[in-house]
């Protein structure tokens, strides 16, 4: 077994990590720069270690400072949390290479994945449905624009090496087809150092859903449902939700089973969510992410399944502690991602934080790294917590969470609370009327 894990990551997920750490009885080392010497994650751990300067690119992604925190604390694993090396396979494979366990899948696994040609490519030869589009990489111009004729406009084109939204463009017409497919080239030559592209037929206006798996390395796969991410602005996600409400209980235990099969046959290991695109009730495989996600927890609540300990027991070479006929799904939950930022420019806020009083009650849980009078530094990411609603039913759920939301107090800083308080308010929000491009239509793109 595990005994000590180092934590390559900060704030609200570097606490959730070390919060299963400490149920499971394992020493914790944090890492930190020196922007984040007094961040709770550093409080909260048994040990730290300062990995570097605040900038990530000399601290949370200094792979030479991180694995040697690990071997001077004496950790046996290291867990990436999401993010940062998260996804870097070289990093996986690197930890393995210094004798620790890396809490996540193969590291070949997380480079095929990565590589959305390959990741596509696999899922489709595992059964899995895909948006129509190019049989893998279009390798110049006059065979895209053959090939774009034949999948019918509106045509998008994506990079093999983007992936969550970066380096794709939309042809609407076959006039339009040339110049978008050089930009995304160049775009993705310089961004990703890979300059392949590939084509789908354009979902004008799709639903974001993604389901959870968890496998162990003897060949066992549950899923925990799905969530519906189609709240969202620029490719970042505001709020989720647990389950969808355009699945039904069959549709959901078909596709689970289709899934499970498929993670079953890539011998995966550890927890992974499928991404899909939803339009008239058709599931289409676009991603598969390798990390544990930002809304695992609402996956949590309504399962009961603590997927981060599932996780570490998985990587420590322990069968998974349930199957699929024990995951039942009770009632709805909604995540919101509280982000340091303004609710109408989302322009970031940094700062100290005054005043914290955190919500509470029944069906009500807070993921954060937040303390009254912490510092907000300016150079990572602008999630500073997680409020997580669970209800019987999504009525009930919507009300609970409007009340949260009412009693969460967050002074010195800009927030999302006033924005997450109107789409607790919005009509099409209580209908389940919405799409990926939901947000953007509703509060313009100025906002
Ligand atoms: C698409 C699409 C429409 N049609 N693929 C963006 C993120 C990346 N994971 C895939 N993305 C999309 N792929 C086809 N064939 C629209 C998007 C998309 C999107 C998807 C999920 C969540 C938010 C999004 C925002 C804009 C575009």
């Amino acid at each position: 077994m595990i005994k000590k894990i180092l934590i390559a990551n900060r704030g609200e997920i570097a606490v959730r990590i070390l919060r299963a750490c400490k149920d499971l009885g394992i020493q914790t080392v944090a890492v930190h720069s020196t922007a984040d010497a007094d961040a709770m994650h550093v409080r909260l751990a048994d040990e730290s270690v300062c990995v570097g300067p605040p900038s990530p690119r000399e601290s949370y992604l200094n792979i030479p400072s991180i694995i040697s925190a690990a071997c001077i604390s004496g950790a046996d694993a290291i867990h990436p949390g999401l993010g940062f090396l998260s996804e870097n396979s070289t990093f996986a494979y690197m930890v393995e290479e210094h004798g620790l366990t890396f809490i996540g899948p193969k590291a070949d696994h997380i480079a095929m994945m990565g590589d959305k040609i390959m990741a596509k490519k696999t899922a489709a030869r595992l059964g899995l449905p895909t948006v129509p589009g190019s049989d893998g990489a279009v390798t110049n111009l006059e065979k895209a624009v053959k090939l774009a004729e034949k999948i019918g406009y509106p045509v998008l084109i994506k990079a093999a090496g983007g992936g969550g939204g970066r380096g794709m463009r939309v042809a609407k017409t076959k006039e339009e087809f040339s110049a978008a497919y050089e930009e995304a080239k160049r775009e993705a030559a310089i961004a990703f150092g890979n300059d392949c592209l590939y084509l789908e037929k354009y979902l004008a206006n799709p639903r974001h859903i993604e389901f959870q798996i968890i496998a162990d390395a003897f060949g066992n796969v549950i899923h925990l449902g799905e969530r519906d991410c189609s709240i969202q602005r620029r490719n970042q996600k505001i709020w989720e939700e647990a389950l969808s409400m355009v699945l039904s209980p069959e549709e959901r235990k078909d596709f689970g089973q289709k899934i499970t099969k498929a993670i079953e046959e890539l011998k995966y290991k550890g927890v992974g969510t499928l991404e899909f695109l939803y339009e008239n009730e058709k599931l289409y495989f676009i991603e598969m992410n390798t990390r544990i996600q930002v809304e695992h927890a609402i996956t949590e609540v309504i399962t009961g399944v603590d997927v981060v300990r599932e996780q570490i027991l998985v990587a420590a070479g322990n069968e998974l502690s349930l199957s699929q006929s024990d995951v039942q799904f009770r009632g709805h939950a909604i995540e919101c991602r509280i982000n340091a930022e303004n609710p109408e420019t989302f322009v970031p806020s940094a700062g100290v934080v005054q005043n914290y009083h955190c919500p509470g009650g029944p069906g009500v849980r807070v993921d954060s790294a937040l303390y009254d009078g912490c510092k907000i530094p300016p150079y990572y990411d602008s999630l500073i917590a997680k409020l997580i609603v669970q209800a019987n039913n999504r009525e009930q759920c919507l009300a609970r969470l409007r009340r949260a939301l009412r009693e969460y107090v967050i002074d010195g800083i800009d927030t999302l609370i006033p924005l997450h308080l109107k789409l607790t308010e919005d009509a099409d929000v209580a209908s389940g009327n919405f799409d990926i491009h939901f947000l953007e239509r509703k509060f313009g793109e100025a906002r």
